[in-house]
């Protein structure tokens, strides 16, 4: 089969056209999961698959799907798919360059005359990033059966608003029921948000898998009190304790390369100059490519958690709430990729995807595969995100090409 190229001028126009709703000063967007801006960011994404000749359904939980037919409507539809929400002081490209290489892909077949066998269909999944609403990936998760959908719709944001209520207030409460999705493949294209194609100086990356993730709350309880009366040896300080978990949370990371730790989310009560703070609720992410790595890092949390309460007298609740185990993508899908890749003559290396994705909860229920490209100086979940039109055309043209390959098996 031969190779087709996409108009890249259309896909870096789209880009740029989206990342006007939600825009920030550095460059970068901020579109929440379920906010208004997140319902913009929908609205013009239907409007333009429905342009394109797609039809457009949204599940229970808010997810979107797209479908352009294909010969055969009776065919599980070859699928590619990502996300619209960001961080909060998130990138242009994280997640919205993958949905608009799922539209340009449907641009191009239409400009190219193809009819597949199977019917193609776009994913736009719900809450990817579990910024404002944890844990992430709660769209493609729900669809997977990771998660139950009323746990999800009863799940709440730090300010107590309930997300089956978002859904409904921004019109996106959909009634496709969640159960029962299929893709004969499904593809997730996605910048790689880390420094090792840029290093490498390559143009793909072939994703082989995804490393595991533990999400954990920790509460820390001391005893608020006077600044400025009460004697260093006798306080609870909340806050001082937090610093020794933080660095453990470093330390096991360090101890157990390559996997990754990070505190992100620490909030402080009373948070006042002259009160002794009484407590801590903070985040723990904890992410290894092996499984059995990720359990010893997470034993060492919870040994140190003990310890610390014990020393401190400072009252430690550990909530393990959210895990999923490192992913291996369908073999065929990977080697569509890498096929793709090679006929289109771009320079590739497999890697493991450090970030979280759609396509990792989707594999659970379809083969599937992932195409990265690389980002500027692999830096993500940042406004100055970054990548070129040249890069996006790439990971595109190979998206094209693999579903392609898939969809005339
Ligand atoms: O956390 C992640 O890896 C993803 O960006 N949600
Ligand atoms: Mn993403
Ligand atoms: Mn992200
Ligand atoms: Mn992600």
């Amino acid at each position: 089969m031969s190779s087709f190229k996409i108009n890249s001028d259309r896909l870096w126009d789209s880009l740029m056209e989206m990342a006007k709703i939600g825009a920030t000063a550095k460059g970068g967007c901020k579109r929440l999961a379920l906010t208004d801006l997140d319902k913009q960011g929908r609205e013009l994404y239907i409007k333009w698959a429905e342009e394109a000749g797609c039809t457009v359904s949204v599940d229970q939980v808010g997810n979107i799907f797209c479908v352009r037919p294909g010969e055969d409507m009776s065919l599980a539809p070859v699928g590619t798919g990502s996300h619209l929400d960001t961080q909060p002081s998130g990138g242009k490209f994280d997640g919205v360059f993958g949905v608009l290489s799922g539209l340009e892909v449907v641009r191009s077949l239409n400009d190219l005359g193809i009819k597949t066998k199977h019917p193609i269909e776009i994913s736009v999944w719900t809450n990817e990033e579990g910024s404002r609403f944890a844990p992430a990936m709660m769209g493609s998760g729900v669809v997977s059966g990771r998660f139950s959908l009323q746990e999800i719709l009863d799940s709440r944001d730090v300010d107590g608003l309930r997300l089956g209520d978002e859904l409904q207030r921004i019109g996106f409460a959909g009634d496709v029921p969640v159960t029962g999705r299929q893709f004969h493949a499904f593809f997730e294209t996605h910048i790689e948000q880390g420094p090792y194609l840029e290093a490498e100086e390559k143009q793909i990356g072939v994703v082989t898998g995804g490393q595991g993730q533990r999400w954990f709350n920790a509460t820390l309880t001391g005893r608020e009190s006077h600044a400025g009366t009460t004697p260093m040896h006798l306080r609870k300080d909340a806050l001082l304790a937090s610093t020794q978990l933080i660095q453990k949370v470093e330390d096991i990371a360090k101890a157990h390369p390559p996997g990754c730790g990070t505190v992100g989310f620490v909030n402080v009560t009373p948070n006042s100059r002259n009160t002794i703070p009484g407590k801590i609720e903070m985040s723990i992410d904890l992410r290894h490519p092996l499984d059995e790595e990720l359990s010893a890092m997470d034993k060492e949390l919870s040994d140190f958690v003990a310890e610390l309460a014990a020393q401190t007298e400072v009252a430690i609740e550990l909530d393990p709430f959210w895990y999923y185990e490192p992913i291996h993508f369908d073999k065929a899908c990977v080697e569509a990729v890498r096929n793709a890749t090679a006929k289109l003559g771009y320079s590739h290396m497999d890697i493991i995807a450090g970030a979280g994705h759609d396509a990792c909860y989707v594999s659970d229920f379809a083969p599937t595969g992932m195409i990265f490209t690389p980002c500027l100086d692999g830096i993500s979940h940042n406004e100055i995100e970054s990548t070129t039109q040249e890069e996006c055309e790439a990971g595109c043209s190979v998206l094209l090409n693999a579903m392609l390959t898939m969809a005339e098996q």
